[in-house]
């Protein structure tokens, strides 16, 4: 009936099994605005964004995609798109304004995610929430430094996530830590380019230091993560039933050319960008490449912190969108000391180059890390966000970016190496999220580079479908088993 890339032509076999969950991520301050409504406290990205330079179009998360007050119209779009899944982020600072463990609940932030929790099931729609994707209140960081306080970040951290355990996990059973942990520590701590945009660069901030506080950073974050799941699994697992575990940035890693020095160049580029985080959690220490670049720079676990941290996630969350091609010698250590690039040695172009520089569409190195990970990690792998921001789109009548192109040509490809990783190459791919449902705020670019399948006026606040979402939604629709299948494993 339907035919794979490998000619397969079994109807079952050709399609992901009925229990694979497809659907489209968003981040709280990306998309929500009402940043001063109903008691919500700030976060690190409120004043953050307000600052001039820090965002490419000066604007900043005030208003977003107006998500608070729009919700039931993502809702919506959700349903017309027929995902399974949803992953939205919860905002700390709405729920706990002041952030601390002894701080006041909010009552009405509670309430704004219940309603969109039940409003998402009653739609047959199954939510994963990320509890921390970038919006730290702002108290904790004033208060004693935020994540570079690590006694202090832990116990915060870990009363938040009991706070939505015990308001949410009666029905949310999909949880997600911490978004892109390398993210927080690199662009907040070290380039400066994210909140609280610390940097050893004066020229960007006046106070950090880039050799020490990522590093620092990660490794607190890592701990809070353990103690939340620890928590989790210790007091509300048996009863609740969920899985937790952490989503980590992967962009695949290829070397540049077949010389022995790139060849371990893009090694230790996976071990600085995935490693770190991902060794540490799944294998129990820091990759011995970090060790040795780093010195006493990087924080040690003491025996005990690594019993918490050891197997302290379900499942590999992976946001992934391109293939950096790696050459030995760079000077950055956050990218492991090499140097990336998407021109090949003969000059041409690894794939079709997105709205952001960091971008190109290049889906074999997609199978490869799914591969990669499988492999080396040996957990149930969920892709938690990939996607495509279009060149210039913001630059384009709406009608015309509703052809979104290049988009969906990455999304062919994307989709196509999925069913190869999972069919053909056996990896445990349980579930594919799209980024993003909505055009949204997208950080230091503000609101120029869009990344949405949802195409939205933000005159307006209108919502236009592109051509990818339909793309996404007839894909999935044909190349997921259905229940009652002929061949059904009843
Ligand atoms: C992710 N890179 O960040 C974030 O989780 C989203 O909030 C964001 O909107 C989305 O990707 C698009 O940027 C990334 O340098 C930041 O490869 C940087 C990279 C990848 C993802």
């Amino acid at each position: 009936m339907l035919e794979t890339a490998s000619g397969n032509m079994h109807c079952n076999t050709a399609q992901l099994p009925k229990d694979f969950v497809w659907g489209f991520a968003t981040a709280s301050f990306q998309i929500e605005g009402s940043t001063c409504t109903d008691g919500r406290g700030k976060s690190i990205w409120d004043d953050f964004a307000k600052q001039p330079g820090k965002t490419i179009d000066g604007r900043d998360g005030d208003i977003a995609t107006d998500s608070y007050k729009l919700w039931k119209e993502d809702v919506r779009l959700l349903t017309e798109y027929g995902v399974k899944v949803y992953r939205f982020s919860i905002s700390w600072s709405r729920i706990i304004p002041l952030g601390g463990r002894d701080d006041p609940i909010n009552p009405k932030g509670i309430q704004f995610y219940s309603n969109l929790i039940n409003s998402l099931l009653g739609n047959g729609i199954t939510p994963f929430v990320t509890l921390y994707h970038w919006d730290l209140p702002q108290t904790l960081h004033d208060r004693y430094g935020g994540w570079l306080n690590k006694e202090e970040i832990i116990q915060d951290y870990v009363r938040y996530a009991k706070v939505c355990f015990e308001a949410f996990g009666n029905r949310v059973k999909n949880w997600i830590t911490m978004n892109e942990p390398w993210c927080i520590s690199i662009l907040g701590y070290s380039r400066g380019l994210f909140a609280p945009g610390r940097s050893s660069d004066r020229n960007r901030s006046l106070e950090g230091n880039s050799s020490t506080e990522p590093w620092i950073v990660g490794h607190s974050v890592i701990l809070a993560h353990a103690h939340a799941v620890k928590m989790y699994r210790d007091e509300f697992k048996v009863v609740q039933g969920g899985q937790i575990g952490i989503t980590l940035s992967g962009n695949w890693a290829m070397p540049y050319n077949n010389s022995p020095e790139n060849i371990a160049a893009a090694q230790h580029a996976l071990d600085v960008a995935e490693g770190w985080f991902a060794d540490a959690i799944y294998l129990g220490h820091y990759p011995d490449y970090m060790k040795e670049m780093l010195g006493d720079r990087l924080p040690t676990f003491t025996p005990e912190e690594m019993q918490v941290v050891s197997g302290s996630s379900d499942f590999y969350g992976v946001n992934t969108y391109t293939t950096n091609l790696c050459k030995a010698g760079g000077t950055d250590e956050s990218q492991g000391l090499v140097d990336y690039t998407f021109s090949r040695p003969d000059g041409t172009q690894l794939g079709t180059q997105a709205h952001s520089s960091w971008l190109q569409d290049y889906p074999e190195g997609f199978r490869q890390l799914l591969n990669y990970i499988w492999k080396r990690y040996k957990h149930p792998i969920y892709i938690t966000e990939n996607g495509f921001s279009v060149k210039n789109e913001s630059f384009k009548s709406i009608k015309e970016a509703l052809h979104d192109t290049d988009r969906v040509n990455y999304f062919r490809g994307i989709t196509s190496a999925l069913k190869a990783a999972v069919l053909d190459d056996g990896v445990d791919v349980r579930g594919y999220l799209a980024w993003s449902l909505l055009d949204n705020f997208e950080w230091a670019d503000g609101y120029v580079t869009r990344f949405g399948v949802t195409y939205v006026d933000y005159q307006t606040q209108k919502r236009y479908p592109k051509d990818s979402a339909k793309f996404l939604t007839q894909w999935f629709k044909d190349n997921i088993q259905v229940e009652e299948g002929h061949l059904g494993d009843i």
